[in-house]
């Protein structure tokens, strides 16, 4: 028994070197607290991480497309494809060029919001069958900020 503790005490040990080599290994204070952190932060961030893609009630499910990077009118991709439901769709827009997207189909027309340099989110509800999306800012679906989402 008292070879098991020392055998835990050691593992506990080990693990905290571990924790603190990637902050700060001069400072012994510093470096033990910093860890400490570094497990919370940890902790923390992958229970929402699973949360959010766990929970949210059911079938949800997420589109994503990126506008390009360089500014150019275009989206990453003319084809998306989703499951009927709650449908959220995540447009990354890295360009200083303002882009949003908008989803038109089977009596739904729902835009997300027009930003540069962020990413827009907006959740439908989306009944199968397809559906046209393209970016509503002025021209840009006519340059080809467009493509077809297929709903099942
Ligand atoms: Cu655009």
């Amino acid at each position: 028994m008292g070879i098991l503790v020392v055998l835990l005490a050691a593992v506990a040990l080990v693990a905290a070197g571990c924790g603190g080599d990637d902050d700060n290994s001069s400072d012994n204070a510093n470096n033990s607290s910093g860890s400490q952190g570094n497990t919370t932060d940890n902790t923390q961030s992958s229970s929402s991480t699973s949360s959010s893609s766990g929970g949210g009630g059911g079938a949800a499910s997420t589109v994503k497309l990126t506008a390009d990077p360089g500014g150019a009118l275009k989206f990453d991709t003319t084809k998306l494809s989703a499951k009927a439901g709650k449908v959220t769709i995540v447009m990354d827009n890295p360009s200083s060029t303002p882009h949003a997207v908008e989803v038109e189909g089977n009596g739904v027309e729902k835009a997300t919001k027009t930003l540069t340099q962020g990413t827009a989110k907006e959740t439908l509800d989306l009944k199968p069958g397809k559906y046209e999306f393209y970016c509503p800012v002025d021209g840009h679906r006519q340059a080809g900020m467009e493509g077809t989402l297929t709903v099942q």
